[in-house]
């Protein structure tokens, strides 16, 4: 009886695991030539960088590859260098990055020697927007990696398989950091149970370099303790999160830190009893600081008022810089309102000079297409980090605000919301791995170009998956030519495509209510609050259409850096991509290549239309490179998303053109 209990459940891990192999991502396994690996000192973690080079080396057959660990000037934290055959960090940690980027270096081609890489952030961290009942907020990728509403606190071999999986393909791109459940979030997450299972994670998660966070509740006290309050400055609040930092501690010695949503739609927060964001942040901070814990406190804050919303943040935030705790890092997303498919970078950026910022980026597409739309984000990002703010002169980028490199902030971070759930591909559509990559790649390094990064997700993820036949011939011209160039190409584009049939020309916050997903410019019932609706942001009448932020309008112009504020402020020098986002115009006002505004806007709705056409056609001539089902899907979701970006055209054109009352063009297809 015990034999075949135990070969019963060898057979199911064994089937648990090899659905695993299916979930490879961009670590395709390859057949791995033979090496030696000498490493004098042993962990964990260096067991696995050992591992993954054995199983993956594609360099000189029976090489011999030394990992060294020493101190070195030259490597920041977890930095590494690689030289021929020789990995040298000073940590074990920088080790595995330098072989995770070795092998990349194999199947790439990208130079190797000599090379130093240190990442441009310390916490490089995933934010997970799940809930503990395994759903996943703006998730499109099925149910949570991290929690279930059946045998919550179960852990199976299987849990255990994917989150090893999960935190190896976080190690490949550099990434160290996971907050394990929603920015909105329960106060449960705190309780016994959840906090054995966020142990069990962190203990799987751990060799990979990968430490856990969570997002709490700010009124767990009343909620899961039994207080009257939860006033940050209340001694018995301030000992409730004491204790129950030190609890987390004792479980998990090399806990993060928290992430905290205050005060910001219908969160609890200090503002409740009288107290600023500071107050709240530092009370945490207090408890967290024995362990070397931080907290990433949201700037995303905006209250139904008169205040235009893109101003909020900045306003309530300002105020506060320089009185936060080192170990407080604000957390802003990229643009002023909320992940839109295009928006100017937030004027915190670089403007809070003595406080620790973050930047927040969305992986999830809540507001681009979600698993459907083949958009890469990498430009949007890239887009952000480089944009200037001009704070402390010239080059003064938003990467370069929030890494470190401008001001000296104890902690730098950057935080990316993720777009990861139970779905056979982990994200929902095959190219949305790829933002996956892309986070981790830039959050590593700040600099690198969408290009590169994409070249890079290409060759490690498609490379291998084409005929027999095609395989036969000469492979890698065709595959370089046929494959690589015009796919990178629809990745570049992607987003400006989105752009275009969604939202061009600096219009923002125009999709459909909830879903977010679709168009919706028309949705105002009745007691809604007004900055939930479109109409808000578009301000379309039969006078024009953009939302006045110039000095005129609500100045959100002056909240940045000169020479910004006049840039953005006069007409003849706001970049177009923003134009309506700072200017309300008339409908006939002349664009600088001579178009009506109204004409403009019909052109880009159609542009993004012929993009998305032409992606298909293109998608559809690379059958012979890429796997059948993979080709399938992309191929079907293409098609839905021609759809939808003809719906978006058709359905904003014809809601915008009751005010405009003018001809669409006659070289457009009219709406039907
Ligand atoms: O983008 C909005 C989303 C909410 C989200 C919120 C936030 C987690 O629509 O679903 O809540 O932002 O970032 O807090």
């Amino acid at each position: 009886m015990k034999k075949i209990i135990i070969l019963a459940l060898a057979f199911i891990t064994a089937l648990q695991l090899k659905a695993q192999e299916g979930h490879q991502l961009w670590l395709r396994s390859k057949e791995s030539l033979p090496v030696t690996v000498i490493c004098t000192m042993h962990s964990p973690t260096l067991t696995i960088a050992e591992q993954e080079l054995r199983n993956g080396w594609q360099g000189e057959s029976g090489a011999t590859v030394k990992l060294t660990i020493k101190k070195n000037k030259a490597l920041k934290s977890d930095g590494f260098r690689l030289d021929k055959n020789m990995i040298e960090a000073t940590t074990d940690l920088g080790i595995l990055y330098g072989v995770y980027s070795l092998l990349r270096r194999q199947q790439t081609g990208e130079k190797m020697i000599g090379t130093i890489s240190n990442p441009s952030y310390q916490i490089r961290i995933l934010n997970h927007w799940d809930n503990l009942d395994g759903t996943i907020e703006r998730g499109y990728a099925g149910h949570s990696i991290f929690w279930r509403k059946t045998n919550p606190f179960v852990v199976t071999l299987k849990d255990k398989a994917l989150w090893k999986a999960y935190a190896r393909a976080n190690a490949s791109i550099g990434i160290n950091g996971a907050v394990l459940d929603n920015v909105n979030a329960s106060p449960k997450i705190l309780s016994e149970n959840y906090l054995n299972r966020v142990k069990s994670i962190a203990d799987v998660l751990r060799p990979y370099g990968v430490r856990v966070y969570l997002s709490v509740n700010f009124a767990s006290p009343i909620s899961l303790g039994g207080l009257k309050t939860a006033d940050p400055l209340d001694s018995s609040v301030i000992m409730w999160w004491k204790n129950k930092v030190k609890e987390i501690y004792s479980l998990i010695p090399d806990f993060g830190g928290l992430l905290v949503k205050a005060s910001s739609e219908g969160q609890p927060g200090p503002q409740q009893y009288g107290r600023t964001h500071a107050d709240g942040a530092n009370m945490l901070a207090d408890a967290l600081k024995p362990y070397k814990g931080v907290v990433m406190w949201r700037a995303f804050v905006y209250t139904a008022n008169d205040d235009d919303r893109a101003k909020q943040a900045y306003n309530e935030f300002m105020p506060l810089d320089g009185k936060f705790r080192d170990n407080v890092i604000i957390q802003v997303k990229n643009g002023p309102i909320d992940f839109q498919p295009r928006e100017p970078f937030s004027p915190l950026f670089g403007a809070m000079k003595k406080t620790s910022i973050m930047p927040e980026l969305q992986i999830t597409q809540e507001y681009l297409g979600h698993a459907v739309y083949l958009v890469f984000l990498s430009t949007m990002w890239e887009e952000c980090l480089k944009s200037d703010t001009y704070q402390q002169g010239e080059g003064s980028t938003v990467a370069r605000c929030t890494d470190g490199s401008i001001y000296p902030q104890k902690y730098t971070a950057i935080a990316g919301v993720s777009n990861i759930g139970l779905d056979s591909n982990w994200c929902g559509h095959p190219f949305a791995q790829a933002n996956w990559y892309a986070f981790g790649r830039l959050a590593w390094n700040d600099t690198l170009s969408s290009s590169q990064i994409a070249d890079e997700w290409l060759k490690m993820t498609f490379y291998k998956d084409a005929s027999k036949k095609l395989r036969e011939r000469n492979y890698k011209i065709d595959w370089t030519k046929n494959f690589l160039k015009p796919v990178k190409q629809i990745m570049l584009e992607s987003r400006e495509t989105a752009v275009n049939f969604m939202m061009p020309l600096g219009l923002h916050h125009i999709m459909s209510a909830n879903g977010h997903y679709g168009p919706g410019p028309w949705w105002a019932p009745k007691g809604v609050r007004p900055d939930w609706t479109p109409p808000y942001y578009h301000q379309a009448s039969s006078n024009g259409i953009g939302f006045d932020r110039t000095a005129k309008g609500s100045d959100a112009v002056s909240q940045y850096h000169q020479p910004l504020a006049t840039e953005f402020n006069n007409l003849a020098t706001c970049p177009e991509i923003f134009l309506l986002w700072f200017h309300h115009l008339p409908w006939n006002y002349k664009m600088k290549n001579g178009r009506t505004l109204w004409n403009a806007l019909c052109y880009h709705y159609d542009k993004g239309v012929k993009q998305v056409h032409r992606f298909q056609q293109e998608w559809d001539n690379l059958k012979p490179f890429v796997d059948s089902a993979q080709f399938k899907l992309v191929q079907l979701k293409l098609s839905q998303q021609y759809d939808n970006a003809v719906l978006w055209k058709d359905a904003c054109l014809l809601y915008f053109q009751q005010f405009s009352k003018m001809p669409i063009p006659k070289d457009i297809t009219p709406p039907v």
